[in-house]
């Protein structure tokens, strides 16, 4: 079978993070992996794009379905002050027996973007939906399976990307 690198590509143009104030809003829910993802992203975008590290802001939440409540609300809070570039959601759901999965998936999906858009301050979708532990581990690049990869690494590109052309939109 062909295989192929995973993820996002890195965007064509260099974009310049040094000036860039980041919010990572994370749950302690399946904190193992959220905690690999939030790590990937935040390496991304200080070795990549400069973004300093005193600049990332990171707040955790109980579980997924508060990410959406909280990013919101640290948004509005820091309109006047330390204003946010972007915002980054991470969360990880894992599907169990009963329908908790599917009503909190797409809760926090829907939050999440509603977030940005009423905002205007992008924010990235960083929850993972899993079938089970093992996609979960994948996911984060952790566990053993050979196509492993963090995904923390591409919202890390995605909030840096969103976050230098949102200040060109202005
Ligand atoms: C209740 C719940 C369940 C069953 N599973 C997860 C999960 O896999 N990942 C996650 O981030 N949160 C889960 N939660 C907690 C909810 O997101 C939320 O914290 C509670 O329902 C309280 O609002």
């Amino acid at each position: 079978m062909e295989t192929f690198e995973k993820g996002v590509a890195p965007p064509a143009e260099n974009f310049d993070g040094s000036s860039l104030r980041i919010l990572i809003v994370h749950t302690r829910w399946n904190y193992r992996i959220v905690e690999a993802l939030v790590r990937g992203a935040e390496e991304t975008m200080i070795s990549k794009y400069h973004v300093q590290p005193e600049n990332i802001t990171l707040h955790s939440v109980a579980g997924s379905y508060e990410l959406p409540f909280t990013a919101q609300r640290l948004i509005s809070a820091s309109t006047n002050t330390l204003k946010f570039d972007a915002v980054i959601c991470i969360g990880v759901l894992i599907k169990g027996s009963t329908m908790h999965f599917e009503y909190i998936a797409e809760a926090v999906s829907h939050g999440i973007m509603r977030v940005g858009l009423d905002s205007g301050v992008p924010v990235v979708f960083g929850v993972l939906t899993c079938l089970d532990d093992e996609q979960a581990l994948e996911r984060a690049g952790l566990g053993d399976r050979p196509g492993k990869h963090n995904h923390g690494i591409d919202w890390g590109h995605c909030a840096v990307e969103l976050a230098c052309k949102n200040r060109r939109w202005k």
